[in-house]
């Protein structure tokens, strides 16, 4: 499956813990949004949807969420709780994130502004053009 967990170097000394998130090094391309999840409410679901060309990288920042993934064949569910590791998730990966805790910001950086038209929110039709 095209996702990745990807080790994000702390630079820690005795004040506390520090991670540097720079483009084409750690972060394998281009940033050209960052948004960022917070507040969500108990037991809610989001996502439910694939990207055309979209490459993201996710990082719980507080809290944790699980990511379930999706690439057409196969589902895998991962855990988010380390503001240490990267999700990188290229396109054609349908998403769901859920099991939000309350304290849980959830930052994700990607590789091209809002766009609703590279979105795929319809299951079956990602399950076409993901063949
Ligand atoms: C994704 C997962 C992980 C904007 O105006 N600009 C933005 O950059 C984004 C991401 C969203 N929006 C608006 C569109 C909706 O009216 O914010 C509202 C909530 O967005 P959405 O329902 O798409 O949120 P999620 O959590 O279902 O999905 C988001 C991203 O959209 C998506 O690309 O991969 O987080």
């Amino acid at each position: 499956m095209k996702v990745e967990l990807i080790p994000l170097q702390i630079h820690g000394d005795e004040r506390g813990s520090l991670v540097s998130l720079e483009r084409n090094s750690n972060i394998p391309f281009d940033i050209r949004r960052v948004y960022y999840i917070f507040d969500t409410e108990n037991g809610v679901t989001r996502g439910y949807h694939a990207h055309k060309k979209l490459m993201q990288m996710a990082i719980v920042l507080k809290g944790s969420c699980d990511f379930i993934l999706d690439d057409g064949n196969e589902r895998v569910s991962i855990t988010l709780n380390n503001p240490a590791q990267g999700l990188l998730i290229n396109s054609f990966i349908w998403r769901e994130m859920k099991n939000f805790t309350p304290d849980c910001v959830l930052m994700i950086l990607a590789d091209n502004e809002y766009d609703e038209s590279d979105y795929i929110r319809d299951y079956d039709q990602f399950r076409l053009m993901a063949k």
